[in-house]
């Protein structure tokens, strides 16, 4: 029997791709509102990204006591984590003990592609395409497909030729030990590169890293949660989380309050000592707080890295190449356990492909410029079509937009990250130019949940059918997001941030960086104005964002860096 739909093909309030993250919250809020839900999910059980990259090593950067959902005060305080930085087996067992505990799994269907996601409008209505062909059709779609899910195409030259044992680190399907014993190759030192190189390095023969650009990778500091710890945090939960909530990054803050200049070189060393011990995004970045506006301020913070790096590892030329040149903090800095220091393996050898190109692969062997490097097996650490390779994957149409990879073919165009304009009833949980690139995504997700969910509620309430953003709201959005990621140096550099990475994509930045707290100020006053930037049944409020965003950050106290920001923001006329 084909499965095709018909008149009577039922209809349920949400559609929902993903079962990670923002796909198990969203299904939970559904069915808080009482809607009916139908998730849809590739893999075969829950967990997103967290369910493929399994890859030795793999574990969050954000620290697990707060990447963890806040929804629920039972759930925070039932889960112990048990490292600052919980591997990924333990992140997956999390989510499977979410999706248990909230009898979440019934509302998906696994092992399940949608292979296409097509706007109806005479009857107001999302039909999906399933690739066994079925339909299924929905009021609202919601895309909770995830920022790094969509492994890169491999652009490796040559990569055909070789032989061997070939494993990408983002659908890890092999051990550790099948690679015991044999040289390897690991090809991309972003954070998966970076967190499987030291394991890799203590199980093969003779480990080959090819690196194209040196990434700040600062030492995790990973450790086991003390039970005290755990207990104090338990107690305190509700206020911690709240405080998150405001925060600039979705976790506690630290707010400084100087800028490099302001102290002298001592000083200024002591203090970055101090912020290398402590680590974690709160860590050498954060230490001052123009550190990310202006480059000079960044350049002694960076050297004080580079000078860690010539004393870790002990080859002075390895360490020289080792060296990142790019602003820190940037583009995203790692966090690693004993990376530079696998450098000193007698078992380890360096190719920066920067100096020496990789110009094609052989049955065994990997060809640079220069050199010839025999090898058994190569390991692709080579990232992801961040954030537009799921959503255009899910091939959304409009009869009056077309598809989305047309309609943002010069770049990507949203609405707070979570609506673009022509696509109605369309929403994209923590999607490009929301906080999630630069903040504690799972907080961000449950923010965006929560106000997508609101606005449905309201739409609902009012029996409004059609909800979408309009053209000026969003032109309003990107152009705070241009803004804002302008007078910072997240904007000169190149990195899946921007696209950069993946070529032919059109450069966009991925992410809004005017910090998690601002930008959910920002959208609850949308939601208390009467949602100014959405189209309800046609009609809006004229939308101003700009000034909504002028208005809360004058209702706010400044932090130090918005400070900074706003000196920049003069300087530079933005
Ligand atoms: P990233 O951070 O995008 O890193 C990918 C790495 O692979 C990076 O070093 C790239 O160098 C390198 N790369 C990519 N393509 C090639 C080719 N063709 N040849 C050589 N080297 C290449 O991805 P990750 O998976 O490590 O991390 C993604 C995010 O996941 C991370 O930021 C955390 O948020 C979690 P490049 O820098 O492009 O020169």
């Amino acid at each position: 029997m084909t499965d095709t739909a018909t008149p009577r093909t039922p209809v349920v309030d949400v559609l929902c791709v993903g079962a990670g993250f923002s796909g198990l919250y969203a299904a939970y809020k559904a069915r808080e509102h009482g809607w009916t839900f139908a998730g849809f999910e590739k893999a075969p059980d829950v967990g997103g990204t967290w369910f493929w990259n399994t890859y030795p090593g793999a574990r969050c950067d954000v620290e697990s006591i707060y990447y963890s959902y806040s929804f629920d005060e039972e759930l925070q305080k039932e889960w112990t984590w048990s490292e600052r930085f919980a591997p990924q087996a333990e992140i997956l067992s999390y989510i499977n003990h979410v999706a248990d505990r909230f009898d979440l799994r019934r509302h998906f269907q696994f092992d399940t592609k949608v292979t296409e996601a097509n706007w109806l409008p005479d009857e107001h209505l999302w039909e999906l395409t399933l690739d066994s062909g079925a339909k299924r059709r929905g009021r609202y779609l919601l895309a909770g497909s995830g920022g790094l899910s969509t492994p890169k195409d491999v652009d490796v030259p040559g990569l055909q030729n070789f032989s061997g044992l070939v494993v990408s680190t983002s659908r890890w399907n092999i051990s550790l030990d099948d690679l015991a014993g044999k040289r390897v190759a690991v090809i991309g030192t972003g954070s998966s590169g970076v967190q499987c190189i030291p394991l890799i390095a203590k199980v093969a023969e003779h480990l080959t890293v090819f690196q194209r650009t040196p990434n700040y990778v600062f030492p995790a500091r990973n450790a086991p949660m003390a039970p005290e710890v755990v207990d104090e945090i338990k107690s305190k939960y509700p206020d911690i989380r709240q405080e998150c909530r405001y925060s600039p990054g979705g976790i506690p803050d630290r707010p400084v309050t100087d800028k490099a200049f302001d102290v002298s070189d001592e000083e200024r060393q002591r203090r970055y000592e101090a912020a290398y011990e402590r680590s974690g995004f709160l860590g050498v970045g954060a230490e001052f707080a123009d550190l990310l506006f202006d480059l000079e301020a960044n350049k002694t913070a960076a050297d004080f890295f580079r000078g860690k790096i010539h004393e870790i590892v002990r080859d002075q030329k390895t360490a020289t190449l080792l060296e990142p040149q790019f602003p820190l903090g940037a583009k995203r800095s790692c966090f690693g356990t004993d990376y530079y220091e696998t450098f000193n393996r007698p078992n380890v050898s360096l190719v920066s492909l920067r100096d020496d190109p990789l110009t094609t692969m052989t049955a065994g062997s990997i060809v640079t410029e220069h050199s010839e490097h025999e090898v058994d097996a190569i390991v692709l650490a080579i990232g992801f079509d961040a954030f537009t390779g799921p959503l255009f994957g899910l091939n959304v149409t409009t009869p009056d937009s077309g598809r989305l990879q047309d309609a943002w073919s010069d770049g990507v165009r949203t609405y707070l990250g979570m609506m673009t304009a022509g696509f109605p009833n369309f929403f994209m949980i923590a999607g490009p130019q929301s906080p999630a690139l630069a903040s504690n995504v799972v907080m961000t997700i449950e923010q965006s949940v929560d106000w997508i969910t609101d606005l449905i509620a309201i739409a609902r309430a009012k029996g409004i059918e059609v909800v979408e953003a309009t053209v000026e709201g969003q032109n309003d959005w990107v152009n705070i997001t241009e803004l804002t990621v302008n007078q910072t140096l997240y904007a000169t550099t190149d990195s899946w941030y921007r696209g950069s990475n993946v070529a032919g994509k059109p450069s966009t930045f991925m992410g809004y960086v005017g910090g998690v707290g601002h930008y959910r100020r920002i959208c609850e006053e949308i939601a208390r104005r009467g949602y100014p930037g959405v189209a309800l049944d046609g009609r809006s409020v004229a939308a101003g964002i700009g000034r909504i965003d002028e208005e809360v950050a004058e209702a706010t106290p400044a932090t130090a860096s918005e400070e900074v920001h706003a000196e920049v923001a003069t300087v530079v006329g933005g």
